[in-house]
C-alpha cells in the first residue's frame, strides 16, 4: 500500500512536429479519447502563454517585440522550468500529461536559427525526460498548405524547412514517428495504440528520468 503512488505513476507523453503538423488536433482528441477510457489525464502545452514569461514569449512571437536569440531561447526553457515541479507531482500521483510541444522544439528551432545545439540542449537539463515523444512527420510544403501560416513569427516555409532537418538532427531511436499528413482519424489510430501502451509501462512503475538521458 506504500507504494501505491509509484504504482499509478502517469506518463509523460510529448508530442512534437513542424508548425501546423496536427499536434494540437491530437492532443486534443486523445484528451477525449483517454477520458472516454476513464484514464487520468491533463493537455498541457509550451510555450504554456498564461505566465509571465509565457506572455513575453507569445509577445516575441507575434513580432510585437524582439529579443536576441539566446535570449529567447532561455525564456523557452525557463517557461518549462517554471512548470517542472508541478510536472513531477501530476505524474508522481498517477495523471498523464499529453505535452503539446517540448525541449525538443526549444532544440529544433533555435538550432535552425544557427545557435550551437550543445548550447541550446543545456538549459533543458534536469527537466524530465519524456517516457514517449511521437513526432509528426510532414512535409514543410504540405504543412504550409493547412489553413495557411496566421503571421506568428516562425510560420515561414523557408524556416520550417532548417527545423525540419534539425529535429531530424536531435531525433533519437527510441521516438515515434507518425505520418501527418495522413487524414486526422488514421494519425489518431497508432497514436492511440503508442499512448496506451506507454501509459501501461509507466503505471507498473517505469522510472522517471531527467533529460538528456
Ligand atoms: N517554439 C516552441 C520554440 O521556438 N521553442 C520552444 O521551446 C517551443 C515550445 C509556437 C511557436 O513556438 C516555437 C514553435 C512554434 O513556432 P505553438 O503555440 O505550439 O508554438 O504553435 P504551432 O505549433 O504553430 O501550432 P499550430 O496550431 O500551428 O500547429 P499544430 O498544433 O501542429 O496543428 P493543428 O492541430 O492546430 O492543425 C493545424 C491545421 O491543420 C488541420 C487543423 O484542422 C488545422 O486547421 N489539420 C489537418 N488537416 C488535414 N489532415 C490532418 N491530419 C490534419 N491535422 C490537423
Ligand atoms: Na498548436
Amino acid at each position: 500500500e506504500n507504494n501505491r503512488n509509484s504504482d499509478s505513476r502517469g506518463a509523460l507523453i510529448v508530442l512534437e512536429g513542424l508548425d501546423r503538423s496536427g499536434k494540437s488536433s491530437q492532443s486534443s482528441r486523445m484528451m477525449s479519447y483517454l477520458e472516454g477510457l476513464g484514464v487520468s489525464a491533463e493537455l498541457w502545452r509550451f510555450p504554456d502563454r498564461s505566465t509571465c514569461v509565457g506572455q513575453m514569449i507569445s509577445s516575441y512571437l507575434a513580432n510585437k517585440s524582439d529579443l536576441d536569440d539566446h535570449t529567447i531561447h532561455l525564456l523557452f526553457s525557463a517557461n518549462r522550468w517554471e512548470k517542472r515541479s508541478l510536472m513531477e507531482t501530476k505524474l508522481r500521483t498517477g495523471t498523464t500529461l499529453i505535452v503539446d510541444r517540448y525541449s525538443y522544439s526549444g532544440v529544433a528551432f533555435s538550432s535552425a536559427k544557427g545557435l550551437d545545439i550543445e548550447w541550446c540542449k543545456a538549459p533543458e537539463m534536469g527537466l524530465l525526460a519524456p517516457d514517449l515523444v511521437v513526432y509528426l512527420n510532414i512535409p514543410p510544403e504540405k504543412a504550409a498548405e493547412r489553413g495557411g501560416y496566421g503571421g506568428e513569427r516562425y510560420e515561414q516555409l523557408d524556416f520550417q524547412r532548417k527545423v525540419a532537418h534539425h529535429y531530424q538532427v536531435l531525433r533519437d531511436p527510441s521516438w515515434k514517428i507518425i505520418d501527418a499528413s495522413l487524414p486526422i482519424e488514421d494519425v489518431e489510430k497508432p497514436l492511440r495504440d503508442m499512448v496506451l501502451d506507454c501509459v501501461k509501462t509507466c503505471k507498473k512503475g517505469k522510472t522517471l528520468l531527467n533529460l538528456w538521458s
